[in-house]
């Protein structure tokens, strides 16, 4: 259950959570045509709290509507600042925060031309996403049996409600299988991503990533190719098959919920040494460091709340 905060951002102000109200012939509802964001604020050791890369989230939303022809009836700036309004109302130090733009009431069918579009931002507490212990020791993923969305089919580099079907058959196999998460392949055969993650193997203290061709260009990911270059790691993005990661040495998930989560086995085998490498922890420690403010070099990818 998501706990409730105080208030919801919706077309531009600041209502009661429980007043957060929509009516069931939301366009989006029916067609799957809504993008959304999602998006983590910190609590930094300073005392402060900062929105991580915030700029480049807001972006990714507006790209999303854009490649869908929807037009949200905002500015990037006022979308920024709405969500910075929002946590401040709500008083959070830490948040999961989630925009949403969506179709609205009006029209049925598939092409309405004048449904508004709503805009809402909710914000809410949101802890490890494959649980502590995964962060800690690693997760087990199994590769789903759904192929993840050719680019033809979907927008994948949007984070549009509607792909996220995709992401949701394979998540139900594989839990309902025994398993923490799902890797996804892609129409070809080669590995995409998880069903809300990018996913990195190392070999050789060589780290490898699937190129942006059919995934979502993650924040995350980039955030993370950019500390690994820094560390003086070589990082290719270069399309692998699902061998690889048997026989990885480390493979790691990395996302706004997701943070940079080990994998300690996939499809029932051992990887490495079956609990997190070195290269994944040295990563997950700096990218923790860099979220709370610690690292002054990184400090351009923090939008302070105050
Ligand atoms: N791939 C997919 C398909 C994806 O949904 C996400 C984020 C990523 C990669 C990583 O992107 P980034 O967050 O920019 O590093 N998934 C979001 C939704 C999770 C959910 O369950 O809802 C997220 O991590 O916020």
């Amino acid at each position: 259950m998501v706990e409730k905060a105080d208030k919801i951002w919706m077309d531009g102000n600041l209502i009661p959570w429980d007043e957060a109200q929509l009516h069931v012939l939301t366009h989006s509802l029916h067609y799957g045509m809504s993008v959304f964001e999602g998006i983590r604020c910190y609590r930094c050791t300073e005392g402060t709290s900062a929105v991580f890369r915030l700029k480049e989230h807001v972006r990714r939303l507006f790209d999303s509507a854009h490649a869908l022809l929807m037009k949200i009836p905002y500015s990037q700036d006022e979308i920024f600042q709405a969500i910075i309004d929002t946590l401040k109302a709500n008083g959070q130090d830490e948040a999961y925060i989630r925009p949403i733009a969506f179709i609205g009431e009006g029209a049925m069918g598939l092409h309405p031309q004048d449904n508004p579009i709503h805009t809402a931002i909710i914000t809410w507490k949101w802890g490890a996403y494959l649980g502590e212990e995964g962060l800690l020791k690693g997760i087990r993923a199994k590769i789903s049996s759904f192929t993840r969305h050719h680019v033809n089919i979907m927008m994948t580099k949007t984070k549009t409600a509607g792909n996220y079907v995709n992401s949701t058959l394979a998540k139900l196999e594989v839990t309902r299988a025994g398993y923490d998460e799902a890797i996804m392949l892609d129409p070809e055969g080669y590995v995409a991503e998880g069903t809300g993650e990018n996913i990195f193997i190392v070999r050789d203290n060589r780290i490898k990533t699937p190129p942006l061709t059919s995934i979502l260009g993650g924040i995350t990911r980039d955030s993370v190719i950019a500390i690994a270059k820094d560390e003086g790691f070589e990082v290719e993005e270069k399309r692998f098959s699902r061998d690889e990661l048997y026989i990885a040495d480390e493979v790691f998930f990395t996302g706004t919920a997701a943070e940079i989560t080990p994998i300690r086995e996939i499809d029932d085998r051992i990887i490495g040494s079956g609990s997190p490498g070195p290269v994944t922890k040295k990563l997950q420690e700096i990218f923790f460091g860099v979220v709370k403010g610690e690292v002054e070099k990184y400090k351009h990818w923090l939008s302070y709340v105050e």
